[in-house]
């Protein structure tokens, strides 16, 4: 039987490598200390939020940095990058100036998109990073067009699309599914897997084992990784980008589980569908709490250098608040422009 449990083992996914090497440690560190940015910047977010300063509601990446963090390290030039709604994990790993990301959330003028979109559609144009989409796995055929493209233009390059578990089930994820595999795009898809769509678990939202169970029937290659381990899901990444190149596109689950809310509308009820152990079990399973604790451990960081990383990323992340707190709003000429134009 399907397990809700996005911890349960996976049945048939093949692992694309089986590198078992360890990292360089300056890439440990980076990966470490990009996560730490994500998690101390979304708090931040939260907080302004809280204070009217972050309009509209918030989907937060807490808990499920590893994914956007480890795929977008392992991205080159010329990849293009498409998520769902959690966009501040993966907008941070695919490098995003902080501070355009938050001018976004902030519903600013200097915003991505001169702040119409905030984080769902957090969008940074130059560096590949083209935003999500409010209907579950509409962007998944986007993206499957946008690396079409990319193969009829010859570029050495890919497009990563991530996307919820509950995407999977939604009718627009087997037509791109089909077309990836039937054309050979250079397109990677990365579930991830928290196992609730809202408040459906995995167990009501499909029969089926596991989401790369899916892959074979489309000719696409799959892995499962770690979703909570950065550098589990940079390997991966690394080999998946190499594939896809080559013109075999890839559908990677990445088990993982969101700490925070389904978004900053859901407070008050958070938790009334997870059972407290559920909840408990993926705290210890945390990944930057296990990624500073296997640097400490390893001798890679010591206390010291986490004290001064997190002073660092409370720093950098100030300076993107208080740019975007200080800058000028919208012109409300300018509402319907890039709009149905
Ligand atoms: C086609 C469609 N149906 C329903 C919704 C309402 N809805 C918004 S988010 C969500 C759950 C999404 O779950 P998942 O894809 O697993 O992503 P997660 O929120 O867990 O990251 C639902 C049902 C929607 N946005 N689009
Ligand atoms: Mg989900």
């Amino acid at each position: 039987m399907a397990s809700p449990n996005p911890q349960s083992e996976t049945s048939t996914a093949d692992r694309l490598h089986n590198q078992t090497g360890a990292l360089e440690p300056s890439l440990r560190i980076y990966l470490h200390k990009t996560m730490l940015l994500a998690r101390r910047y979304e708090e931040r977010m939260f907080e302004e939020h809280r204070k009217g300063n972050v309009p509209g509601g918030m989907m937060q990446s807490t808990g499920q940095e590893a994914i956007g963090v480890g795929f977008g390290t392992a991205l080159q030039t010329g990849d293009i990058v498409r998520h769902w709604v959690r966009g501040v994990s993966q907008a941070i790993g695919a490098k995003m100036p902080l501070g355009l990301l938050c001018a976004e959330m902030m519903g600013k003028a200097s915003g991505g998109i001169g702040g119409r979109g905030g984080v769902q559609f957090a969008t940074w144009k130059e560096g590949g990073f083209y935003g999500g989409g409010g209907v579950i796995g509409s962007v998944m055929s986007v993206a499957a067009g946008q690396a079409m493209a990319q193969k009829m233009r010859g570029e050495d390059a890919v497009t990563v699309c991530y996307f919820g578990e509950g995407a999977v089930q939604n009718g627009l994820a087997h037509e791109a599914f089909n077309l990836a595999g039937l054309w050979k795009l250079p397109i990677i898809f990365v579930c991830e897997n928290n196992g609730y769509a809202l408040s459906a678990p995995w167990d009501v939202q499909t029969a089926g084992p596991d989401v790369v169970c899916r892959a074979p029937i489309y000719g696409l290659r799959s892995a499962s990784v770690d979703g909570n381990d950065a550098e589990a899901v940079y390997r991966e990444a690394v080999s998946a980008r190499e594939y896809a190149l080559g013109g075999e596109p890839v559908l990677i689950e990445a088990t993982t589980y969101r700490l925070g809310m389904f978004s900053t509308g859901e407070v008050g009820t958070l938790g009334d569908y997870i059972h407290p152990d559920v909840k408990e079990g993926w705290r210890q399973h945390d990944p930057l709490k296990r990624s500073r604790a296997r640097l400490l451990d390893e001798g890679i960081m010591t206390p010291e250098d986490n004290a001064s990383w997190e002073a660092e990323t409370d720093a950098i992340v100030g300076v993107a608040v208080d740019a975007a707190l200080n800058s000028p709003d919208p012109d409300p000429s300018e509402l319907t422009k890039g709009v149905l134009e």
